[in-house]
């Protein structure tokens, strides 16, 4: 058993990793429309964890007793001039939501909410991972700049990219 406050919050943080789910899949139909099909399949592997993060908090509220309720997700955009704005806006969102897991923490903390506290770590271990992927992919955009051939090469490694369950 949780508090409202508690579910209420979790909720509305459901929501957002279904934005997320979104906002990628949409970078996904971006990359794939300038041409760059690995930045279009790590986008669209990027979709399936977001998905698996909403299942996550859907899961962990269901089994709390809760009835989860489904908001209609934003608008996300659909425009980007290039890939190193893709990862730009990226790192900016994932900051953002590594600031809510944060707050969702410390209000667990503050309920005495132990199961919380616990199901919530997972996603703190996990948003350090998320900002430094895309740290990484940042400074080899910057590095290549405007070359062609470097950018390539980029989204070819990014074309390795598999979705782990
Ligand atoms: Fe990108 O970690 Fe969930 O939202």
């Amino acid at each position: 058993m949780i508090s409202t406050k508690m579910s209420d919050a979790l909720n509305k943080h459901m929501n957002l990793e279904l934005y997320s789910a979104h906002l990628y899949l949409s970078m996904a139909s971006c990359a794939n429309n300038l041409g760059l099909k690995g930045a279009a399949n790590w986008f669209t592997v990027q979709y399936r964890e977001e998905m698996t993060h909403f299942f996550k908090f859907y899961g962990y509220l269901t089994e709390q007793g809760e009835t989860v309720s489904l908001t209609a997700s934003k608008a996300v955009p659909n425009s980007y001039a290039t890939l190193l704005e893709m990862f730009e806006k990226t790192l900016a969102h994932e900051q953002l939501i590594t600031k809510c897991i944060n707050s969702l923490s410390e209000q667990a903390v503050q309920e005495k909410d132990h199961a919380t506290q616990i199901f919530l770590q997972w996603f703190v271990t996990e948003q350090i991972e998320e900002e430094n992927n895309d740290r990484d992919l940042i400074a080899k955009l910057k590095m290549v700049g405007d070359n062609g051939y470097g950018i390539l090469m980029v989204d070819s490694e990014m074309g390795q990219r598999v979705f782990v369950p």
